[in-house]
């Protein structure tokens, strides 16, 4: 037949490929037509095409990689911000893998005394009181403790942490939004009741990923549409790692959460979520942006002040440190698994002192 095009095949004989298996690397010139055809033509010949991350799968299969190494690489694909790119390598280069394994090292170690202790109960030495496994279970208690916070980070820095901008009407929510994500992605007018979709924008704020949502404000309404948006802002309240509350510094000399909102805290009494209150449009009261009390920022949707303080304040409620160094990323279900661990270590240190 005719030529498809020019290339280069490269050859990794296995066992010390990617995949552990040999591979043949075809590059071409690229483009659409071009890769279609010379894909074809393999497939013709009795490839087939690989099923998403087959790959990774393989390395995994052939122990070329653990599992949290092939997940990262999935993490690293999606990275949202440079600081997560970063982690989700630490993983992949075995980081996290490598402290778990210190971690299972100590405890085959504390293992070894529970078992002797079971398989030679004649023995006159009670092996449960030897002090050096109340020291080796103490230390891996703390470096349990030590791992998991830096887990927890990482899986911050891949998932992001979801921000709802919930407030009355005309308090500047959209505004806001626009303004953080440097786009007019939402329609602002004097009008209240102006937003009744939600509306939502990924940005990156101190390399800690943000999704924010817009919401309707919150106020009762005859008009239908209106009631559906401000149900639907209840129910991105519900779900959010942090919620803002926006106030108009101009209607609100004396700025107190629980006069402001009160039916969120008759309906979410006891509530653990993070809510913190906006004091916007500064920019015509006259206060001066930044931290008013723990939980109240002063700011200017419009002047885009007070948002530095804005930031650190979501960095911190959170625990993000604001530095990726020696972070790795983690799922969820790698935090429960170590908080599972952690539980039982704290249980086993408490019967062993009784
Ligand atoms: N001076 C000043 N005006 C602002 C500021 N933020 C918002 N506004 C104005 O306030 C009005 C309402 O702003 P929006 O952002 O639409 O308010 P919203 O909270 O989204 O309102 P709804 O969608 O109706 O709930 C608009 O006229 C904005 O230009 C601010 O920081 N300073
Ligand atoms: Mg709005």
């Amino acid at each position: 037949g005719d030529a498809i095009d020019e290339g280069v095949a490269l050859y990794f004989p296995g066992p010390s490929s990617f995949t552990g298996e040999s591979i043949l690397e075809l590059q071409g010139h690229g483009g659409m037509v071009v890769l279609d055809r010379l894909v074809q033509r393999c497939v013709e010949l009795g490839a087939r095409l690989a099923r998403p991350g087959e790959f990774s799968e393989r390395a995994f299969f052939n122990d070329k990689m653990d599992l949290a190494q092939a997940e990262a690489i999935a993490d690293l694909i999606d990275a949202s911000s440079v600081e997560a790119a970063r982690s989700a390598v630490r993983s992949m280069q075995g980081e996290f893998s490598r402290l778990i394994n210190v971690l299972v090292e100590q405890m085959i170690q504390v293992r070894i005394f529970v078992e002797a202790a079971i398989d030679f109960p004649e023995e006159e030495i009670d092996f449960l009181q030897d002090k050096a496994l109340v020291v080796n279970l103490d230390q891996l208690a703390a470096d349990l403790e030590k791992v998991l916070a830096q887990a927890q980070q990482g899986a911050i820095l891949r998932d992001g942490l979801t921000v709802v901008l919930a407030g009355r009407p005309n308090a500047g929510k959209s505004s806001l939004l626009n303004a953080l994500a440097g786009n007019n992605a939402a329609i602002v007018t004097s009008v209240p009741g102006t937003t009744r979709d939600v509306l939502r924008e990924r940005i990156t704020l101190g390399g800690l990923p943000l999704n924010i949502i817009d919401t309707a404000g919150l106020r009762d309404s005859d008009n239908e549409i209106e009631q559906e948006g401000v149900r639907r802002a209840w129910k991105e309240i519900a779900g959010a790692d942090q919620i803002l509350f926006l106030a108009d510094a101009t209607e609100t000399p004396n700025p107190n959460l629980k006069d402001l909102w009160p039916e969120y805290f008759q309906l979410y009494p006891g509530s653990t979520q993070a809510v913190t209150l906006l004091l916007n449009k500064i920019d015509l009261s006259g206060h001066s942006p930044g931290m008013i009390d723990a939980t109240t920022i002063a700011i200017s949707a419009k002047d885009k002040s007070g948002f530095d303080a804005l930031g650190l304040h979501l960095q911190t409620t959170i625990g993000y440190l604001g530095h990726a160094e020696g972070l790795f990323s983690a799922r969820r279900r790698h935090l429960v698994a170590l908080q599972n661990a952690s539980t039982l270590v704290q249980n086993g240190i408490q019967q062993l002192k009784g």
